[in-house]
């Protein structure tokens, strides 16, 4: 929206909303204090322990508003040719009026919150400025955390930066009704929209993490990767990590990986390899660019880390533990008596516990404790292991690029693609083993979750492909990044991990620098270049020959059946690009060749 439009619009939502009173954000410590505070007295929010949590909240989301809705998540183009086969489209023409329905009046009794933010860093070239309004103080909080924001940013957007107007209500407007502790709307009135030719956001009925802070899955990644195709830039599910050798010698690497598959933990990762370190540049988005020099540069959109708690310990994430040990919110983990946060993963439970449901949770109950999607928001500056470039408007140089799910067999631990198109290829067959599914039959088939961009790609999917070939262009192989398959996650005939995973990754990170460096050997297969057994360092690391073989086999039957099941799903996408096909059917031809 042009900038000039700011103040109407405003006004405009402000009068469709009905909203007591509006605030604009000064995104200053004192505001983000007395909100707290003013939540803390409502009840809606828990202060932690001063001495265990300093300055930290807990809050806890009504039970049915826990996560990412993605069958409430809709793209509405104007033609649902664009929106393509992976995403929910409406008519635009029909969900507006429907969602100004719900509008109207949703903030009755409330404050409408104006924030003003930017994802990227200011003066980034591709920074997307934007304005949520908001009647969610917990919203507030958050978006403080996790993105640019306050004052300062709605100067820059009336001197003159167009913004992308994002609308945001929970949906329940307190009319003869008193508030409840976490207010949200049934899922049938739940709406995360976007309008992505208007590049417009507007969300209803959720107070919870992507449906709510706009500026995370909704602008940086839905809207921003329809911006990007238009535009010339990439909006990624990627991570950004800082790799530094011995020798003091950088290098960074992005690392696309579906939720939950420990994009947090590899980003703040301590390498068990001696003098190599590992810093966080971001966790969760990448936006990829082309300076004049043919190279790719990513820039890390947020500024804050929206983390899941579950799982997370100083053993399996120190930097993440040592991040949240004060200035954090927290949402749907357990409280200790002495008003500290615990969740699964974390360490022993102790006897009692306050569930997320706010019930007495005892040692032994069945249900967890904290819920399994529970999170920590952070700001990016408290990573110990933070990279000093996180904010530079430049960006950083990629080196590589992994790529990866959840798969207990067929995929390596690390397979180099033979080239650009090849590691294209790679991140469309990426998916993960569906664990536990309403369909018995399919538990053990593969979701494909291309790039880990499935739930993100803002248009359709066919477009999202070749603009991946668009972006490569003419460039040469010896300017473009490296891309990596890699599997933490195989599984023995017994079905443990082989792979120990977490610092540990370090040596396949290590053999990936040096392939960058054309110092490390590699062996040619039909599904791409592998480490031979003596080219990953494995000094220290008690692994047996045979776990080995297993991490690094290729088997030609599973593969063929992977590539037969890759066929079937290009062919239920539509007109995806003929250079895929391609690559498939070398692969193919590779692996018949294979043994024979
Ligand atoms: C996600 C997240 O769901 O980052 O991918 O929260
Ligand atoms: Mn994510």
């Amino acid at each position: 929206m042009n900038y000039k439009a700011l103040h109407s619009w405003i006004d405009e939502m402000a009068s469709l909303c009905k909203p007591d009173n509006i605030y604009f954000c000064d995104g200053s410590e004192a505001e983000y204090q007395d909100m707290l505070k003013k939540l803390v007295n409502e009840k809606k929010a828990v202060k932690l322990n001063p001495e265990k949590r300093p300055n930290s909240y807990a809050f806890f989301s009504d039970p049915s508003d826990v996560a990412r809705v993605e069958n409430r998540t809709f793209i509405a183009s104007m033609k649902e040719s664009d929106a393509g086969p992976t995403n929910n489209w409406i008519d635009p023409l029909i969900l507006k009026p429907k969602m100004t329905k719900l509008f109207d009046g949703s903030m009755r009794g409330r404050t409408m919150y104006v924030i003003p933010f930017v994802m990227g860093p200011i003066g980034a070239d591709i920074a997307q400025y934007g304005i949520q309004l908001t009647d969610s103080p917990y919203v507030v909080c958050n978006m403080r955390l996790m993105t640019r924001m306050g004052e300062h940013i709605l100067d820059i957007i009336e001197g003159g930066k167009d913004f992308i107007p994002c609308l945001h209500s929970v949906g329940y407007p307190l009319v003869n009704r008193p508030d409840l502790d976490w207010p949200s709307a049934p899922i049938e009135e739940k709406y995360i929209a976007h309008f992505p030719e208007e590049r417009l956001i507007w969300s209803y009925g959720s107070g919870y993490g992507g449906n709510a802070l706009l500026g995370k899955k909704c602008l940086a990644l839905r809207i921003a990767s329809k911006i990007g195709q238009e535009e010339g830039f990439q909006a990624e599910h990627m991570l950004i990590l800082k790799l530094t050798n011995p020798e003091g010698i950088s290098k960074f690497i992005l690392g696309a990986f579906p939720s939950a598959c420990g994009k947090t933990n590899l980003s703040m990762l301590i390498p068990t390899l001696k003098g190599w370190t590992v810093e966080t540049v971001g966790d969760d988005i990448a936006w990829i660019f082309k300076k004049k020099d043919g190279k790719f540069y990513a820039i890390n959109p947020e500024k804050g880390f929206f983390g899941v708690a579950k799982g997370t310990s100083y053993e399996t994430n120190y930097n993440a533990m040592k991040a949240i040990e004060k200035n954090t919110i927290f949402t749907n983990v357990a409280l200790t008596e002495d008003l500290d946060v615990y969740w699964e993963g974390m360490k022993d439970a102790p006897d009692k516990l306050i569930s997320w449901k706010k019930d007495i949770w005892h040692k032994g109950d069945k249900e967890p404790a904290a819920h399994p999607n529970s999170r920590f928001t952070v700001p990016i500056e408290q990573a110990p292991n933070l990279a000093k470039e996180y904010d530079d408007k430049d960006g950083v140089l990629i080196s590589a690029i992994l790529v990866g799910g959840r798969r207990a067999n067929t995929i390596p631990l690390v397979i180099e693609a033979f080239s650009y198109n090849h590691g294209i290829f790679m991140g469309s067959m990426m998916g993960s083993e569906i664990t536990a599914a309403a369909i018995s039959d399919s538990i053990g088939k593969v979701r494909r979750d291309p790039f880990a961009m499935l739930p993100f790609i803002g248009y359709h999917i066919k477009d999202y492909f070749n603009h991946w070939f668009n972006m490569k262009g003419q460039t040469s192989e010896a300017l473009l990044p490296k891309i990596y398959y890699v599997n933490w996650f195989r599984k023995d005939e017994q079905g443990n991990f082989i792979w120990p995973g977490f610092g540990e990754n370090s040596r396949v990170l290590k053999w990936i620098f040096e392939r960058c460096e054309h110092k490390a050997k590699g062996i040619e297969t039909p599904i791409g270049i592998m480490p031979d057994k003596q080219d990953l360092d494995l000094t220290g690391l008690n692994i047996t020959d045979k776990d080995l073989d297993t991490l690094f086999e290729v088997d030609k039957k599973a593969w063929l059946d992977e590539l037969l099941d890759l066929e079937d799903y290009y062919k239920s996408l539509g007109d995806i690009p003929k250079a895929l096909y391609e690559e498939l059917y070398q692969e193919r031809e590779r692996l018949n060749k294979l043994g024979e």
